[in-house]
């Protein structure tokens, strides 16, 4: 199973990686459809709009706040250390995320498309103009959280249901799609158009797996669903490749 993913990432010369909230799971970050992922009795897509934020800002940000704590105590994981090695090695590697927490960007990772934003970036609720800024305080200094350019209220610079991806992010993730290899890494799935990228990637010929510790809405389209951790999968799938890559160089020092 892993050996034919292996074989293939070999052979390829590009590979794109699409992770979810599954990929972080394993630094502790609570997953959004999970067990532990519900907060009090909500459910992320009640929260996560800009309909709840007109309604109840001072929630909707005890919620971020909440999950930026959570997030600040974690780190990354070793499925988010072989993703950040991948985009630096010579092998053409992007990461598309949907996470929000960061971890991509504090394992190095070069290559990297973070199509829902950042739980650490703010923005101005009134788009009075000034550019989204990063604040890392936990907790804030100010709750809610204030524009610094007009006083108003701030959110969170995430996208929200029923908000619009930027066009740079869907384009770049939409480029990368034309790949060899197209893997979904703990990912339910559910969420577009995000997750309609798997299917984008192989009607343009790529091959395409999932690392899942279950099967998702994707398990049937995909050619090679592997099941497990990313937090095992990937050092694993890893060490195949550089066995593998060991195997040709010997091979070459032989010859040579
Ligand atoms: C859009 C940022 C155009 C915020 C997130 C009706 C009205 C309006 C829109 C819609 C609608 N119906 C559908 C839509 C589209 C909607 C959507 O897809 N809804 C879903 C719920 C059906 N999408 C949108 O609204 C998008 N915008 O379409 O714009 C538009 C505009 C106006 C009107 C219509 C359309 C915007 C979507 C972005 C939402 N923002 N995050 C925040 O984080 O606070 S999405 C949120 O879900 C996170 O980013 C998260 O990453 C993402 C996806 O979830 P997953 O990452 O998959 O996480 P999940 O918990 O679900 O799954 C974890 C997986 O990991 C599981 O499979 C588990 O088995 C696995 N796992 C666990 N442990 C491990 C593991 N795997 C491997 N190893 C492990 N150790
Ligand atoms: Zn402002």
């Amino acid at each position: 199973m892993l050996e034919t993913l292996a074989d293939r990432l070999r052979r390829a010369r590009r590979v794109t990686v699409l992770t979810g909230a599954g990929v972080s799971a394993a630094s502790g970050v609570p997953t959004f459809r999970g067990a532990g992922g519900l907060w009090r009795s909500f459910r992320a897509e009640d929260l996560a709009t800009p309909e709840a934020f007109e309604r109840d800002p001072a929630l909707v940000w005890e919620w971020y706040e909440w999950r930026r704590a959570a997030i600040a105590a974690c780190s990354p994981n070793a499925a988010h250390d072989v993703l950040a090695r991948w985009t630096r090695d010579s092998v053409d590697c992007t990461v598309i995320t949907q996470n929000v927490d960061d971890l991509h960007l504090r394992a190095g990772t070069e290559r990297l498309v973070r199509l829902h934003g950042s739980i650490w970036q703010l923005a101005c609720w009134h788009r009075c103009g000034v550019e989204s800024w990063r604040d890392e305080r936990v907790p804030l200094a100010e709750r809610p959280a204030r524009c610094p350019a007009c006083g108003g209220l701030a959110r969170p610079g995430v996208v929200w249901f029923g908000e619009s991806l930027s066009p740079a992010d869907m384009n770049a993730a939409s480029n990368a799609c034309a790949c060899d290899v197209f893997i979904a890494v703990g990912t339910s799935a559910v969420v577009y158009p995000a997750a309609g990228l798997i299917q984008q990637a192989r009607t343009r010929g790529a091959f395409t797996a999932e690392i899942n510790v279950e099967a998702t809405a994707a398990s049937s389209a995909v050619d090679l669903a592997v099941q497990g951790g990313a937090e095992t999968v990937l050092p694993t799938l890893a060490d195949y490749l550089d066995l593998g890559n060991r195997g040709r160089s010997t091979e070459a020092g032989r010859s040579s």
